[in-house]
């Protein structure tokens, strides 16, 4: 049994799937004994109640009238030092490389080598970013100088690889979900707020942006409820959402779906559905997937980046090629006309969930590799 650790960790803890996967790892370490100090610039909002072992230090960024721009990576990389220093941490756990790597990168300078360094890649931290020459040396920089780098999908580290050339090793670390939270829960009241008994419902989350093709959302739900009686629940917000609504308007589809906005409780919401749909454009690995699998909901989606990694086509769910809506709807009709292959589907999705992306095994994974970069393995 090795000793706990002090760590930081740093994320965009207000949206996203990387600030959800950074405060629930948060969490769970802190429950193994481990002390958490959450350095963000706002309280990570799936954090919640008071826990035990996990602190908050909010990073307070000067508005100087001479700042055009207030430097906020400046004053994140003081406080990650300030923290480190008075709290002894023993290593910064950043999410995202831009800007929190080259942050954790500087308060490694002002608090010396014994602070250590990991890196969690997300996504579109590298395939968007990475493709930016204004960013690209200095994201580069961010993981070279990391003791030790995670991403969360094999398609990721390929394209870390690819775009950024990068030669030095990088752990592969999938998303998990906590098995306390996510399991498929009792619905059987709220249900008929949204659908009639003999209505299927489909479900679609995310935060509305052009790379979640929303649009395709759509057309698969207008295939489907075309041949069977069916409601579409829209769940998030996001820069896409009134050309949906514009969309489901046109197509004489309003009465036909529900808009959820943000909600906190995912597993409740999730738990209403019986197909979640995710055909986006790219996917690092595609969180939502995982947290419907754990409810027992099967995926309909895209091929895109991870989510093969996660979604086992024809077993956890079907999965097509980019933008083939009528596959897809017809892998929708299949899976929901046929009861016996459904009920296989969903025992798939519970045992894969439970196992391969179970908290316990991801969490002990990502703890060898704090173990590893301090010397202690
Ligand atoms: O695009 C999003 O959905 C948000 C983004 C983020 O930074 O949180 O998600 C990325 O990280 C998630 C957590 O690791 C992954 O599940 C998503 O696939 C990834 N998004 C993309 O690659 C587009």
């Amino acid at each position: 049994m090795n000793r706990p650790l002090k760590i930081g960790i740093t994320c965009y803890p207000s949206l996203g799937g990387s600030g959800v996967v950074a405060t629930e790892l948060g969490k769970l370490l802190a429950e193994k004994g481990h002390e958490i100090h959450f350095i963000t610039h706002s309280m990570p909002f799936r954090l919640g109640k008071f826990h035990r072992n996990v602190y908050y230090h909010e990073v307070e960024v000067s508005d100087y009238y001479v700042f055009r721009y207030p430097p906020y990576d400046l004053s994140l990389a003081s406080k990650m030092h300030q923290v480190a220093k008075l709290q002894q941490l023993d290593l910064l756990h950043v999410h995202y490389a831009v800007p929190h790597a080259i942050c954790a990168y500087l308060a490694k300078q002002m608090s010396g080598d014994q602070l250590k360094v990991v890196t969690t890649l997300h996504g579109t931290d590298i395939t968007v970013l990475a493709q930016d020459v204004s960013l690209k040396d200095i994201i580069r920089l961010g993981i070279r100088s990391s003791d030790a780098v995670t991403a969360v999908s094999q398609d990721l580290i390929r394209e870390t690889r690819e775009l950024l050339d990068i030669v030095e090793p990088i752990d592969l670390t999938y998303n998990f979900v906590d098995k306390r939270v996510y399991y498929p829960r009792d619905c059987t009241d709220l249900r008929g707020d949204f659908a009639e008994p003999h209505e299927k419902v489909l479900m679609h989350i995310s935060n509305f942006r052009p790379v979640k093709r929303t649009a395709d959302v759509v057309d698969i739900f207008a295939r489907v409820s075309s041949k069977i009686p069916c409601k579409l629940l829209l769940v998030g917000e996001g820069p896409d959402m009134p050309r949906i609504q514009a969309k489901i308007d046109a197509m004489g589809l309003s009465h036909r779906v529900h808009y959820l906005g943000k909600q906190d409780d995912v597993a409740q919401v999730i738990s209403l559905a019986d197909l979640m749909l995710l055909p986006s454009e790219k996917e690092s690995f595609g969180l939502v997937a995982l947290e419907a699998m754990a409810c027992g909901v099967p995926t309909i989606g895209s091929q895109a980046g991870g989510i093969p990694e996660l979604v086992v086509n024809g077993e956890t769910g079907f999965l097509s090629p980019i933008g083939r809506t009528d596959e897809m709807a017809a892998n929708a009709l299949k899976l929901l006309t046929d009861p016996k292959l459904y009920a296989d589907f969903r025992e798939a999705c519970l045992q894969r969930a439970r196992t391969e992306f179970c908290n316990d095994r991801i969490t002990a994974q990502y703890e060898n590799i704090y173990y590893r970069v301090l010397g202690l393995d």
